[in-house]
């Protein structure tokens, strides 16, 4: 499949797949969901990509939802959020933790909403100095969605996931680290060679044993996310026809402070 939104890489086993949108940080249209879900598919699938990294093109790792198509599709239709997560996203997120292959993401910028979770889902985040890390959402009156309920509370804390859920603060690189959701913060001209140097050994290593290593972590601690994407997919779907998120995504648009009236 020839990619519009991606840019694919293969050099010493190692497989990067950089979202290329850079103009829109990178955010999720519809082509790069597809494609994105394809290239996993196809690292899967692919016995000579044995470590996968994913980097944003430009200054950021990934904004999320593209708002601006969800404005124009919004006009005159009746957009389904849930629908959406559970076609696109959470098959993206399910293929990055059942994938038996380490999967590393050099967060390069800002990750926004569902380029937060994406980051998250990953096995490994190694971030540049001026990343950071955004619960978005709730600027727009949505739910954490694609695996951020899950992933969040078991790599920070409940009451730290809580507090960037509904505050929508940035998390910073830094503080990132402190807290265990990264595990390595570098100078911003180092982010991609410390990414490949630890995705080149990673690559050399027994790939069975680190995949086997993976489909055990995930039955220690990450079973049940199919049922929390699920979920976060029901409750997105009440949260995406509040007038609260109406007006988020309207305020975005006119780069103004949104006025939420809890209704
Ligand atoms: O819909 C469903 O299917 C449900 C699933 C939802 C999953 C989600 O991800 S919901 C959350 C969606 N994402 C966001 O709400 C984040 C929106 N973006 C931001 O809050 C900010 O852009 C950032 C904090 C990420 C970065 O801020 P800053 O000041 O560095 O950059 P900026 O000036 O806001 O953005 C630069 C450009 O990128 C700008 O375009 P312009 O004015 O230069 O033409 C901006 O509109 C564009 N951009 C940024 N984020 C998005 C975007 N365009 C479309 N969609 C975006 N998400």
């Amino acid at each position: 499949m020839a990619y519009q939104t991606l840019v694919i890489e293969d050099a010493n086993s190692v497989r990067t797949v950089t979202l290329n949108r850079p103009d829109a940080l990178n955010a999720f249209n519809e082509a790069l969901k597809m494609e994105l879900a394809d290239a996993l598919a196809a690292a899967t699938r692919d016995a000579s990509a044995r470590a996968v990294v994913i980097t944003g093109a430009g200054r950021a790792f990934c904004a999320g939802q593209d708002l601006k198509d969800r404005v124009r599709e919004g006009e005159g239709a009746d957009v389904s959020l849930g629908k959406s997560l559970r076609a696109r996203y959470n098959p993206i997120i399910m293929r990055l933790r059942e994938m038996e292959k380490p999967v590393i993401a050099a967060v390069n910028g800002v990750a926004a909403g569902a380029g937060c979770s994406l980051a998250l889902a990953c096995d490994l985040r190694i971030a540049s100095e001026g990343a950071s890390f955004i619960q978005s959402f709730v600027r727009i009156g949505l739910i954490p969605d694609s695996g951020a309920t899950f992933f969040l509370p078991r790599l920070a804390s409940l009451g730290k996931a809580f507090e960037l859920a509904v505050t929508g603060d940035a998390l910073r690189a830094g503080e990132a680290e402190r807290l265990g959701v990264v595990n390595r913060v570098v100078p911003a001209a180092d982010l991609m060679s410390v990414t490949m140097e630890l995705a080149g050994r990673l690559a050399q290593a027994p790939t069975r044993a680190i995949g086997l290593t993976k489909r055990a972590m995930n039955r220690a601690l990450l079973s049940g996310l199919e049922e929390s994407l699920d979920y976060e997919a029901l409750m997105q779907e009440l949260a995406g026809r509040t007038h609260d998120h109406a007006e988020g995504v309207r305020a975005f648009m006119e780069k103004r402070a949104p006025r939420f009236t809890g209704a």
